[in-house]
Parts: structure tokens; C-alpha cells; sequence
């Protein structure tokens, strides 16, 4: 086992994954930019150093500059979290030179997955179902309007580097069609590189369900069941769950299989995710697979009791998975919201400046993953999620609830977050009967309508007898000393049904 690990990331999930080393009794190497001298990571962990100025690509990019300081420190493997270097092969080839352990999947596997044509190419022969279409790149335009017209109107193009929604085109007629193939190819250049495109059918109203895999280097694969991730804005997940309110065990069955044989086709190790789309008639489809820890793992650790990171460690030091599927199985309902710091009332501006008060809930069933304390300026140079809200219970509803008091608990002043949007979601009846799919937003999202109804002439003359009595009780209240209540500072947040 690994003695010493470097955390090539910053913000929670080097906290997160700190954590569970200092379990293992495993030391901490913890970088960090100039924009980050401050941050809860670098005191968490047992060495920290500074790899440069706060922009990424001058820091927590520097992939030379982790190389050089994991032969320094000695640490023999690096933990890249999710995002910057952590789905980048060429790191992960760089690392393996050095002889460095990755902890992650091989660099061959990070090639296949991030090609969209490529990794649909490995699957097909896997009996992994895909969305109708060519799962290569176009070359003829017209040979490819009779594709898309023997498929059906409507068609998504696709840039095959593409990904997390960009390169992404909707034709909805034969009219449209190569006018939109030549945009998507000189957008897919000017952003990828790559202008190699693909089409596929459109499913029109679809759920995002995910499927967690496990992998070891002696080939065994487990699936981890699913993670439910519909309630999306701009391609970025807000609320996630595990287990999804939709999949029959049958279902889940065989989307766990699918999962399976998409991480065989490419030999994968590690944690990884097989994004799948779901048809509003139950029909599944292969998107893509993430070849790292997601954001979102926690809700799969409450459900089926393991710590992904301890297992992403294992695996990356040669150990044979330590379950078998027959042993995995879903204990309760976990649901995550993420707290960004962004205004949902503006069209999720994001939010920059200092957290004045920061109070996180705890209790029953509550998980908080997250990298703020009192005081401390959101940098602008990063992503701006500021921590995760887990919560866990035995049944949907009690997660529900559950999520709701820890929402209604938690104390942000300084800027706004998504907060405010959770109670949306997890009041709102389409979430509560689980009935809703990626279009949740904006469905049902319309805060610049502003409030749903306006007042009868009753409600008026209700709230002001309330307000009376309100005046009346707090006059009298004045003499006494008064305790502030916490829900004082959440005054300015901002209620809406
Ligand atoms: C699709 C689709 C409909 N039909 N493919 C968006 C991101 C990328 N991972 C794939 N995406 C989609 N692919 C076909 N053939 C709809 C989406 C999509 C979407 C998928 C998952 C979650 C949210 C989404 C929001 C808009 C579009």
C-alpha cells in the first residue's frame, strides 16, 4: 500500500479524499495556488506546497510541476479528484513514465472514453445498447442527410470531443440539415480541435441515469447502481439520487450490466461512470463514460455503505476488488444537492465574494461535503461550488424531508447559492413524485414570473392581522434580551413556490 499520496485538486474533494488517506494512515501531500494559501485543504493535509499563480493553467495544471514535487515529497501516487488533470492521459502517461501511480484508470482507457466515436465504437460489440445513428465521423454531407432522414427528424449532431453538452446541435428538419452539419464541424474545430462530428436520433424527453462502476486490475467489475441526475442547468448537475424513483430492479439489472460491459470493452480500473440516457419509454441508451470520480459519488457511498475513495486507492495499488456484485445491495435513499455559489433568481449568475457567515447543518442522516468557513473570499478563478448537501434515510420521502430541514438549517450570508433553488426542487410535485426528466428547469423553473399567485382580498386581510399581532408581540418582546435566531440570517433568502 501506498505510503504517501499527492492531491493534485483543491476545494472539497481534496478534503474529501485527504479524508479518507488519513483513515488508511496514508500521508497527505496537498497543492495549492496563490489564490489558495488560505484554504482548509492545505491545512488538512500533513505537507502542503504552493505549485503557482491562481489561474489553473498556471497551477493545479502544471502537470510537471506535480511530477517534480511527488519525487520530492516521495509520494507514490497521485489522487487527481475530478476535473483539472484527473481525465487527462497524457498526464496519466506522464505519471506511468515517472513511475507514478495514477489514481485512476490506464491512459488507453481515458483515450477511448474521450472520444464520443470511439467509445461507442469499443461498446457496440459488447451488446451495449446506443442511440440510433452513425457512430462515425462524417465525411459526406449528403451521404449523411440520407442518414439523418432514414433515422427521423429530430437529429442531434455531436462533436465527438465534445462533452458535458458542448458541440451539441439540434436539426429539426431535413431543410436544416447540412447548414447546421457545417456549423457544428467549424464550432467543433474552433473549440476541440476536432472537427469530426456525428448523429445521432434525438430522444426528446429523456432522464439522465448513471450507473457507478468499480474495476480492479485482475479484471473484476461491479456496478454500483444508479444516480439519477435530471435536474441539470447548462449541462451542470444541481440535485442528484441514488436510487433513481423510476428503475424497476429489472431495469436496474440490466443497466448494470451495460455498465459492466462498458467498462470491460475498454479494460477499465478504478471508479468510473456510465452515463446512460433514459427514454420516457424506459428505453435505454449509452452515452458516455467518465473515467474519474464524480462529484456526485457520495450519494452512492450512503446507499450501498463503501468509501469509494478507499476502493479508488485499493485498486490503484494492485488489490482485487474486495465485493462481489451478489454482495452489493441498495440500503435506504441518498439525495445530494450542490451549493453553488450563484443567484438562481438570476438565471444562475454566479456569485463571487466573501462568506460572511457560514453555518453548515448536521444531524441525522446529514452529510455536508465542503471546503468553507466564516470569513473566506469564493475565488474567481475556479468552479464555483462551495460544498455538497448529502442527505440519507431510510425511504425517498424521509430523505426528502430530511434534505429539506438541513436546507432550511444551513447558513450562508455574504452571496447567494443554490440553496434557495433546493427548496424549489424538493417542494415542488413533480420531484416529489418523481416524475420529471432533464428538461426540470425549465419546465418548471420561471422565478422571473415571480410569485405563482397573487393575493385574494382574504389573504391580504389575513396578512395584515398577522402583521398586527406581529407588531404587538414584539413591542412587548423589546424590554426582554432578545436571542437572535438563525433564521435571522436567512432573512434575504428568498422564498418562492
Ligand atoms: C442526447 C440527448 C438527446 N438525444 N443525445 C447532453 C450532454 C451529453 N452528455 C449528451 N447530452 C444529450 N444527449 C441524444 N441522442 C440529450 C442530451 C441532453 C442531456 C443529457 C443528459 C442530461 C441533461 C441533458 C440536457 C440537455 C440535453
Amino acid at each position: 500500500m501506498f505510503t504517501k499520496i499527492l492531491i493534485a485538486n483543491r476545494g472539497e474533494i481534496a478534503i474529501r479524499v485527504i479524508r479518507t488517506c488519513k483513515e488508511m494512515g496514508i500521508a497527505t501531500v496537498a497543492v495549492y495556488s496563490e489564490a489558495d494559501r488560505v484554504a482548509r485543504h492545505v491545512r488538512m493535509a500533513d505537507e502542503a506546497y504552493c505549485i503557482g499563480p491562481a489561474p489553473s493553467n498556471q497551477s493545479y495544471l502544471q502537470m510537471e510541476t506535480i511530477i517534480d514535487l511527488c519525487k520530492k515529497t516521495g509520494a507514490q501516487a497521485v489522487h487527481p479528484g475530478y476535473g483539472f488533470l484527473s481525465e487527462n492521459a497524457t498526464f496519466a502517461r506522464r505519471l506511468a513514465e515517472e513511475g507514478l501511480v495514477l489514481i485512476g484508470p490506464s491512459p488507453e482507457a481515458m483515450d477511448v472514453m474521450g472520444s464520443k466515436i470511439a467509445s461507442k465504437q469499443a461498446v457496440e460489440s459488447y451488446g451495449v445498447p446506443l442511440v440510433p445513428g452513425i457512430n462515425e465521423a462524417i465525411v459526406d454531407p449528403e451521404a449523411a442527410l440520407k442518414v439523418a432522414c432514414q433515422i427521423g427528424f429530430p437529429v442531434l449532431v455531436k462533436a465527438s470531443a465534445g462533452g458535458g453538452g458542448k458541440g451539441m446541435r439540434v436539426v429539426e428538419s431535413e431543410a436544416d440539415f447540412l447548414s447546421a452539419l457545417q456549423m457544428a464541424q467549424s464550432e467543433a474545430r474552433s473549440a476541440f480541435g476536432d472537427d469530426a462530428v456525428f448523429i445521432e436520433k434525438y430522444v426528446g424527453s429523456p432522464r439522465h441515469i448513471e450507473i457507478q462502476i468499480m474495476a480492479d486490475q485482475h479484471g473484476n467489475v461491479c456496478h454500483l447502481f444508479e444516480r439519477e441526475c435530471s435536474i441539470q442547468r447548462r449541462h451542470q448537475k444541481l440535485v442528484e439520487e441514488a436510487p433513481s424513483a423510476v428503475l424497476t430492479p429489472e431495469l436496474r439489472e440490466k443497466m448494470g450490466e451495460a455498465a459492466v460491459n462498458v467498462a470491460k470493452a475498454c479494460r477499465y480500473s478504478g471508479a468510473g461512470t456510465v452515463e446512460f440516457l433514459l427514454s420516457d419509454n424506459r428505453d435505454f441508451y449509452f452515452l458516455e463514460m467518465n473515467t474519474r470520480l464524480q462529484v456526485e459519488h457520495p450519494v452512492t457511498e450512503m446507499i450501498v455503505g463503501l468509501d469509494l475513495v478507499k476502493e479508488q486507492i485499493k485498486v490503484a495499488a494492485g488489490e482485487p476488488l474486495s465485493f462481489r456484485q451478489e454482495d452489493l445491495s441498495i440500503n435506504g435513499h441518498a439525495i445530494e444537492l450542490r451549493v453553488c455559489a450563484e443567484d438562481p433568481y438570476q438565471q444562475f449568475l454566479p456569485n463571487v465574494g466573501q462568506v460572511t457567515t457560514y453555518l453548515p447543518p448536521n444531524g441525522p442522516g446529514i452529510r455536508v461535503d465542503d471546503c468553507m468557513e466564516s470569513g473566506m473570499e469564493i475565488p474567481i478563478y475556479y468552479d464555483n461550488m462551495l460544498a455538497k448537501l448529502i442527505a440519507w434515510a431510510p425511504t425517498r420521502e424521509e430523505a426528502i424531508e430530511r434534505l429539506r430541514r438541513a436546507i432550511a438549517e444551513y447558513v450562508v450570508v455574504g452571496i447567494e447559492t443554490t440553496l434557495s433553488f433546493g427548496e424549489f426542487v424538493l417542494t415542488h410535485e413533480a420531484f416529489l413524485k418523481g416524475e420529471f426528466d432533464t428538461h426540470f428547469i425549465a419546465q418548471y423553473f420561471h422565478p422571473e414570473e415571480g410569485p405563482e399567485s397573487r393575493l385574494s382580498e382574504e389573504e391580504k386581510r389575513g396578512l395584515a392581522a398577522a402583521a398586527a399581532v406581529l407588531f404587538h408581540a414584539q413591542k412587548a418582546q423589546a424590554a426582554a434580551p432578545q436571542v437572535q435566531t438563525e433564521s435571522a440570517w436567512q432573512k434575504n433568502r428568498r422564498q418562492l413556490r
